[in-house]
């Protein structure tokens, strides 16, 4: 157990939080969203200093939503909007810093990496291009054309199916893919009810 706790890092711990997200009533939890979301990052810094400037702002918007989290106690992303709309719709768009666009951010990220995982799953062996496809049907949108740059530069650094497979560290590589077939779902489910949530109080577009 001291080995493992000292030990590589596992996606697995990073799927388990996303599958804690979800409760009963279908709220998200924030406090396994922002473990996941902690996990990722650690994982996206050991794929190489290419992918320091997209994990820096990850890092950014995690800080931001936990120091909110300490200040606030939001349990869930539902009671954060609330909470934050009671000031009004016009005075949260006019924050830079609101907890809302800071998910939203996140949100659109997680979207990419559902489209990745389901790609890496897929069997497809050229992981640049899976994350290039990813990114373009999710964030790139949302993005000037020099972070797409950038981004789409980093991609090129991406390992191999095989060596992605085994970072990810949850065993042989067909384990990994039924992981992956077992954890997609549920980050899905997140990003569903995330979605739904800022679509019912047009929040999609806070800039
Ligand atoms: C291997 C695949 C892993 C996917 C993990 C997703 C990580 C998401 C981070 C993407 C960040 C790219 C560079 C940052 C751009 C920011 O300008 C942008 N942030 C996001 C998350 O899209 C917009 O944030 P802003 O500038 O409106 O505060």
């Amino acid at each position: 157990a001291a080995a493992a706790a000292a030990g590589p890092f596992s996606l697995r711990e990073v799927l388990d939080a996303f599958r804690r997200c979800v409760t009963e009533q279908r709220e998200v939890l924030l406090e396994p969203y922002l473990s996941g979301w902690r996990g990722l990052i650690r994982f996206l810094q050991s794929l190489g200093a290419v992918f320091s400037f997209i994990s820096k702002d990850a890092v950014a918007k995690v800080a931001l939503l936990e120091a909110q989290h300490r200040q606030h106690r939001f349990v869930s992303l539902q009671s954060l909007v609330q909470h934050e709309l009671a000031a009004g719709p016009a005075a949260l768009r006019a924050r830079p810093d609101s907890g809302c666009r800071t998910v939203l951010r996140l949100h659109r990220a997680l979207r990419w990496l559902q489209l990745f995982l389901e790609g890496l799953r897929s069997g497809e062996p050229r992981t640049s291009v899976l994350c290039t496809d990813a990114y373009n049907a999710s964030l790139a949108q949302h993005h000037p054309w020099v972070v797409r740059k950038a981004a789409t530069v980093a991609f090129c650094a991406l390992p191999s199916r095989d060596a992605f497979l085994e970072i990810m560290n949850v065993g042989s590589a067909d384990e990994a893919v039924a992981m992956l077939g077992e954890a997609i779902p549920y980050i899905g489910d997140v990003y569903g009810i995330t979605q739904e949530l800022f679509a019912e109080h047009k929040l999609l577009d806070l800039p």
